[in-house]
Formats: structure tokens, C-alpha cells, sequence
């Protein structure tokens, strides 16, 4: 019937693994590790990377814990390169205006460090552009539409999930913001109703790619976690 919600209805927990407190502590200090190399990088090489491989990638995207479990998000996986093309035409016209002032001196001075400027030529070279929407509102399995709920919440951690298992995969990433980026939903073909929020940006790194000094500099533990025991 329309507008009908589910009730709820407990099943044993499917899937969770218990490991010895030593293999944890391993298993934490790998996963430490594997993250750690994560870097955002700019440079990208043109090979192309199986469709499949981003399909697995974006399958953990969506495990991702979100708002009444209404997965309010939508993945655009652009690998034409029409629609790279107009992407990088429309963000370089916004970035040229928010480098040319419209950002602001503190905003330009944070950025220093980063090295970034208003060219945006891995837009079109990378093989694989996700443009990450936030859906106010969507379809539920009986197709009636309903509001969604800490839209911006769930939709950054499935980015996160998304990021973490593109990187796992040997993929590079780089999390691209262009502002304002409204022009994404008629690129994408998406409705009003979804809002951009990134452009997750993959495939290999350029054979001579570099990142920032800047971004290996990570605050310790002390500094970003605070114990009450
Ligand atoms: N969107 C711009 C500027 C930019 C802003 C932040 I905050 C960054 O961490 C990096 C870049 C750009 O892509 O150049």
C-alpha cells in the first residue's frame, strides 16, 4: 500500500567475525598501514581501469551506515569523454573565479601549501570520474517518494567507504570539489532533488606523480583524540 513503512523485524546479526585481542590489535595496526598510504594525488595517468573494478568499489560505497537506511546517495560513473570534457570546461570556469578572488585571502593562503590552481587537466585524463550526489529525498522499494535524513552525513561516509576501497583495490583518488558545483546534476542527468557534493576522481597515479610535503604532515594522536577512562 502506498506510503506504508516496514516494521521491524530482528534477525540474528549475519556476519561478524571475532578475532584472539592479538590478532585485533595486528589486524588495527595493518589497516593503520594500508591507510596511511592513501594520498590524494593530482596526476593521473590515462590507463584505463575495468568498469568492474569501480562497480565492486562503489557495491562497499553502498554498505555505507546512513540515515533510516534510505541510502540517500547516487554515483554518476562518468567514463565518456564527452562528459569529462564538459566537466573540466565548467569546473575550470569556477575555479578560475574562486582562485581570481572569489575564495577569499584566507581561504588562498590555506591553499598555498596544496599547490592547486584553477587547471584541472586530470578532469579529462583520468579514466574515471564519480560524481557523488545526496538525494533530499528519493524512492522508497514501493516506489513512493519520501524524505531522506542526514543526507550530508551518510553521503560523506559512503564517499570515505569509497575511498578507502578504491584505494585498497591499488586505485588513486582524489576527492575534487569544484564551487559551486551545481553545474554536475545536467551533466550527470540528475534531478533537482540531488545535490552534488564530490567528484571522486580515479585511476593510476601519473608514473611521475607528486603529492605536497604539506599533506604528509598528519597531527598525532594527541592532537585529534581526546581519552576519558
Ligand atoms: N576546489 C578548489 C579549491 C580547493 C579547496 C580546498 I578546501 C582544497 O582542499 C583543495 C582545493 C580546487 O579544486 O582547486
Amino acid at each position: 500500500m502506498a506510503g506504508m513503512t516496514k516494521d521491524f523485524e530482528p534477525i540474528p546479526l549475519p556476519d561478524y567475525a571475532e578475532y584472539p585481542p592479538g590478532e585485533m590489535q595486528a589486524r588495527a595496526e595493518a589497516f593503520r598501514a594500508e591507510i596511511a598510504r592513501r594520498h590524494t594525488v593530482r596526476e593521473f595517468s590515462s590507463r584505463p581501469v575495468p568498469r568492474s573494478l569501480i562497480e565492486t568499489c562503489l557495491r562497499a560505497a553502498g554498505t555505507a551506515p546512513n540515515g533510516a537506511n534510505h541510502q540517500p546517495w547516487h554515483f554518476a560513473v562518468i567514463g565518456d569523454a564527452a562528459r569529462k570534457s564538459r566537466i573540466r570546461l565548467a569546473a575550470e570556469e569556477e575555479e578560475r573565479a574562486f582562485y581570481a578572488g572569489k575564495a577569499g585571502e584566507e581561504w588562498l593562503a590555506a591553499l598555498k601549501p596544496l599547490g592547486t590552481d584553477p587547471s584541472k587537466p586530470f578532469l579529462e585524463i583520468a579514466p574515471w570520474l564519480i560524481v557523488v550526489f545526496g538525494a533530499r529525498s528519493s524512492a522508497s522499494a514501493d516506489g513512493v517518494m519520501r524524505k531522506n535524513y542526514y543526507v550530508p552525513e551518510s553521503v560523506s561516509i559512503a564517499c570515505g567507504f569509497l575511498i578507502a576501497a578504491l584505494h585498497h583495490a591499488g586505485l588513486a583518488t582524489l576527492t575534487h570539489t569544484p564551487s559551486p558545483m551545481g553545474f554536475l546534476n545536467e551533466i550527470c542527468a540528475r534531478p533537482a532533488n540531488e545535490k552534488p557534493y564530490f567528484v571522486v576522481v580515479a585511476g593510476y597515479p601519473a608514473p611521475d606523480a607528486t603529492i605536497p610535503r604539506h599533506a604528509i604532515e598528519k597531527k598525532p594522536l594527541d592532537e585529534i583524540a581526546t581519552f576519558f577512562e
